[in-house]
């Protein structure tokens, strides 16, 4: 209903408010539905936490004080906060459901001589990147913005400044040295700290930095989606799976972020490692009054895997059979298609899992369990033996590409820039490995600079499980290049 700024503008050491009004153009952060993500709210909050303005002030205490003293006057409007909210109250999706199908589900289903249903709820989680979000932002000469920013998409972070001050991104860069931790919480998140940090400077023409604290970082940004999963599954005595039928509603938020390819990958893997015969997968991407939920070590992945492994607990608890034996019996062979028509090749689950099996004493340890349960009527101990299939690389297949810089100075030293960014896995070291052995010289003759999109342009986000082979790949092909000249 009303926004009242006055206090905070006339607070000690305040240099500038942002609200949406006060800007020129509206700007968007939508990573991939245009228009889908303001960066202030305006005449509708979608969620608790959602940013109205920025202050910016000589000092952060400044700041942080001014901050708190908005008046803002709101009425209540009905809110979606869980899955079964945004059913009740109709929201509806922020993407396109995606279904995955295969064979006569609905005849195998019938046909089945066992069947049972079920509904799971799988939780989401909070990144907890050790370092939170943060950006600086430095006016240059002509315009230009130089923006560090712990992301783990400086490309996008570029794109995003750049929209945002009206700039072409050639006069913005972003530069990232090492992140204190991602895990999918700096993939699009950090946008958002980098865009405001950036319009505050440009205003004022002096640098900016944003940190906010760990409770406002936790409130504003997205999180893992939670599910909930309404499964269907036909299957025999001797444990077969014959027919599964499953709904995955994730919680979304307020807005579509990175939730379609997320949901897409959660049905790509529920199936885990296991041949459904006959199928049908259908993923249901909830619009709620929450903060926008995002990337998130695995991206959907293992909420899939859940639903699977639920499936084959469930079947080995009506059949009275071991686990691992529904595991082995249902367990993908050579020729076998997916739920998305993949046909199964070069499989060496079956022996993995029995080599595993054997070598871990699998089924003397559950007899040993079985036993101790039995004498232990408050402490019960558990173990299971799950095998996994995990699709890694961009389900948008276009970002499956990287790009290195290589330099080789007179003196011998070299000089390795790529387009991954370092949040403690170690990325940065295994590419100057790659570049090490293809030169045949010693790792310390190399010197691994900070990621920049002035230096490799337009890469993809260090995601998807992909930095190392991407990144490692492109810097080999550098270092081929120059071995060969
Ligand atoms: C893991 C993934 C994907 C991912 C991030 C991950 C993935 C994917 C995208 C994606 C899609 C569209 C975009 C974008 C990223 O991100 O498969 O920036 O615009 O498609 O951590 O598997």
């Amino acid at each position: 209903l009303g926004l009242d700024l006055e206090a905070v503008r006339t607070a000690p050491g305040v240099v500038l408010v942002l609200a949406a009004r006060d800007l020129d153009e509206p700007v968007d952060l939508s990573p991939v539905h245009a228009g889908d993500e303001p960066i202030f709210a305006s005449g509708e909050v979608r969620f608790c936490g959602q940013p109205l303005f920025v202050v910016a002030a000589e000092t952060r205490e400044q700041a942080r004080r001014a901050a708190r003293l908005a008046r803002v006057d709101y009425t209540d409007l009905p809110a979606a906060i869980t899955i079964e909210d945004a059913r009740t109250l109709a929201t509806g999706f922020v993407c396109e459901p995606l279904v995955l199908e295969r064979g006569e589900v609905e005849a195998a289903m019938a046909e089945a001589p066992c069947r049972l249903s079920g509904r799971m709820r799988i939780g989401g989680q909070e990144h907890f990147y050790l370092e939170g979000q943060v950006a600086l932002a430095v006016p240059g000469i002509e315009g230009e913005m130089l923006v560090w920013s712990s992301t783990q998409h400086p490309s996008e972070t570029q794109l995003m400044v750049a929209r945002a001050l009206g700039l072409p991104m050639a006069a913005v860069t972003v530069r990232c040295r090492r992140l204190g931790g991602g895990f999918g919480g700096k993939e699009t998140q950090a946008n958002l700290f980098a865009v405001l940090a950036a319009l505050v400077a440009r205003r004022t023409g002096r640098p900016a930095k944003l940190r906010p604290d760990r409770d406002e970082d936790m409130i504003l940004t997205g999180k893992r989606h939670d599910f909930l999963v309404d499964y269907e599954v036909g299957f025999d005595r001797a444990g077969r799976i014959h027919a599964v039928r499953a709904t995955l509603a994730a919680r979304c938020g307020y807005s579509a972020d990175l939730s379609g390819p997320v949901t897409d990958r959660a049905l790509f893997h529920a199936d885990n490692a296991y041949h459904y015969p006959a199928v049908r997968l259908r993923s249901e991407p909830w619009r709620t009054h929450t903060c926008s939920n995002t990337a998130f070590r695995g991206f959907g992945g293992p909420q899939g895997v859940l639903v699977a492994e639920r499936i084959v607990e469930e079947v080995a608890f009506a059949t009275g059979l071991d686990p691992l034996e529904v595991r082995r019996r249902n367990l993908y062979r050579e020729g076998d298609l997916t739920p998305y028509h993949q046909p199964i090749e070069d499989v060496p689950l079956q022996a993995i899992l029995e080599e595993l099996a054997e070598r871990a004493a699998y089924a003397e340890r559950r007899r040993a369990i079985a036993a101790f349960n039995t004498a232990s009527p408050v402490l019960k101990k558990g173990l299971a033996l799950t095998p996994v299939k995990f699709g890694i690389s961009f389900t948008t297949t276009f970002l499956n590409q990287a790009g290195a810089l290589v330099h080789v100075y007179q003196d011998g030293s070299v000089h390795l820039n790529h387009g991954g960014t370092e949040m403690g896995q170690g990325l940065f070291i295994k590419v100057a490995q790659v570049v090490a052995e293809t030169f045949q010289i010693d790792i310390d003759n190399i010197k691994i600079t900070a990621t920049t999109t002035g230096k490799v342009p337009n890469t993809s986000p260090t995601a998807a499980s992909s930095g190392s082979d991407l990144n490692g790949m492109a810097a080999k092909n550098a270092a081929d290049q120059i071995k060969d000249r």
